[in-house]
C-alpha cells in the first residue's frame, strides 16, 4: 500500500511536504472532521493564527498511520500540544467534542460559513453581512452597498456552488485545449489545483497554461481571453491581471503564500452540457516558469506553505510560482525544468499530487 509506504522518520516533522498526505485519511476520520469545524470556525473569526494550529495538527493526524488511541499517544505527534490534545481526549471518550457541536448548532456559524463561500467574499465581508442581520444570499443581494464583485458573487452563489465531477472538468480542458490550441497549436496546457490531487468533486478548475516562446507566451492571457469571449464561453472575467514584464527584482520581491504576479484570469464560464456557470481559473505561466507555477498552483495550500518553508529556513532558498533562488547576495536563480528537479533539489523525496492533500 504506497498511501502510508513512508519513512518513519518523516511521519513526526512539522513539515507537511515531507509527508504524502492522502485526499481520505485511512484513520482518525470523523476526529480530523470535528476538528476541521473548529478550524473553520477560527478562520471565520479572523483568528488566522490559531487556525493554521489546528491546521498543522489536522495534517498530521491525516497522514497519521493508525487510530490514535490514548491522550499521551496524539501528545506525541508533532503540533498536537494540550488544547488540542484535550479535544482528542474528549473524541476518545464521548466519539465527539463538544465545542465543535457547539460550532455547528449555532446560527451565527452556519450564516458566516455561507457568505464566506461567495466568491470574493472574506471574513470580513461575511461579519459584516452578519452584523447588519442578514440571513441569507438573498437577504445580502439587497445591500446597497455591494461593490461590483460582490453583486456577481451573490448572482453567481448558486452556479458556483454546484461542485464539478472529473467528468465536468474534463469537458471543459477539452474545450480549453480546443480553443488554446486553436491560438498556438504549441501552448502547454496543465490542469492543476484539487483536480490534479485527485479530489472527486471541484468548486472550481484551475489551469496553468504555457508556450515556448517568451513573446507569444507574454501575449497569452488576452488572446485566451478575447477568443473565449468571442466563442462566448467566458460570461465574466471575476479577476484579471497582466502584469509588467519587467526585471528578476519582481519575481523575488513576490513573498511567499502572497498572490504571485503571473498573468491570470478568474473566468466565469459556461458548461455547454449543462449550462451551469463554473469558475474556471487561468494562469499563464513564462515557459521558464512553467515548472514552479505548476507546483505552486496544484497546492494544497498547506503543503505550499510548508515546501516555502521547507526551502526557507532548512535550505536557504526561496521558492515561489515563479522560481526557485538561492538567499544569498544578490539573489540566484536555480533553473529548474520539471517538479521533480525542484523536489531534488531542496532535497525532499518525491510527493505525488494526490499525497498532497494536506
Ligand atoms: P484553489 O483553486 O483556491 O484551491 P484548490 O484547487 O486547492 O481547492 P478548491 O477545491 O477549493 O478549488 O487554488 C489552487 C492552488 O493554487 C492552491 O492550492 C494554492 C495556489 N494559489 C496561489 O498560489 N495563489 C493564489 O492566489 C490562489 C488563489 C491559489
Ligand atoms: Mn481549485
Ligand atoms: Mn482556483
Ligand atoms: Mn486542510
Amino acid at each position: 500500500d504506497i498511501e502510508f509506504d513512508l519513512d518513519p522518520r518523516f511521519l513526526n516533522t512539522k513539515y507537511e511536504c515531507l509527508r504524502p498526505t492522502p485526499l481520505k485519511p485511512k484513520y482518525n476520520q470523523s476526529l480530523v472532521e470535528l476538528l476541521e469545524v473548529i478550524e473553520h470556525s477560527r478562520e471565520l473569526n479572523g483568528e488566522e493564527r490559531n487556525a493554521l494550529s489546528y491546521r498543522h495538527a489536522i495534517a498530521a493526524l491525516k497522514a497519521y498511520p493508525h487510530n490514535i488511541k490514548s491522550y499521551a499517544e496524539a501528545r506525541k505527534i508533532i503540533g498536537v500540544g494540550p488544547k488540542i490534545g484535550n479535544h482528542i481526549k474528549e473524541f476518545l471518550t464521548t466519539d465527539t467534542i463538544p465545542e465543535a457541536e457547539e460550532i455547528l448548532a449555532s446560527e451565527k456559524y452556519q450564516t458566516l460559513d455561507i457568505f464566506s463561500r461567495v466568491y470574493g467574499v472574506g471574513y470580513k465581508t461575511a461579519l459584516k453581512w452578519y452584523r447588519k442581520g442578514y440571513k441569507s444570499i438573498r437577504e445580502c443581494m439587497r445591500d446597497p452597498y455591494l461593490t461590483h464583485i460582490q453583486r456577481l458573487g451573490l448572482e453567481l452563489f448558486n452556479d458556483f456552488q454546484k461542485k464539478m465531477s472529473r467528468q465536468d472538468i474534463q469537458e471543459l480542458l477539452g474545450i480549453l485545449d480546443t480553443i488554446i490550441k486553436s491560438i498556438y497549436s504549441d501552448c502547454i496546457i496543465t490542469p492543476v489545483g484539487g483536480y490534479r490531487r485527485g479530489k472527486e468533486f471541484n468548486g472550481d478548475l484551475d489551469v496553468v497554461v504555457s508556450h515556448p516562446q517568451e513573446e507569444i507566451a507574454n501575449n497569452l492571457l488576452k488572446d485566451i481571453v478575447e477568443k473565449l469571449m468571442d466563442t462566448g464561453h467566458l460570461k465574466h472575467k471575476l479577476f484579471y491581471a497582466r502584469n509588467k514584464k519587467d526585471t528578476s527584482s519582481e519575481l523575488l520581491s513576490s513573498h511567499r503564500n502572497v498572490m504571485d504576479k503571473l498573468d491570470k484570469c478568474f473566468c466565469a464560464f459556461i458548461q455547454p452540457s449543462t449550462q451551469i456557470c463554473r469558475q474556471v481559473d487561468l494562469i499563464i505561466a513564462p515557459y521558464s516558469q512553467y515548472s514552479t507555477a505548476v507546483l505552486g498552483w496544484t497546492g494544497s495550500k498547506q503543503f505550499e506553505r510548508s515546501l516555502r518553508n521547507y526551502a526557507k529556513k532548512e535550505r536557504n532558498m526561496t521558492l515561489t510560482s515563479h522560481g526557485l533562488f538561492l538567499n544569498v547576495i544578490p539573489k540566484r536563480q536555480v533553473h529548474v525544468t520539471s517538479e521533480r528537479e525542484i523536489f531534488n533539489i531542496l532535497g525532499i523525496p518525491w510527493v505525488e499530487p494526490e499525497m498532497r492533500n494536506c
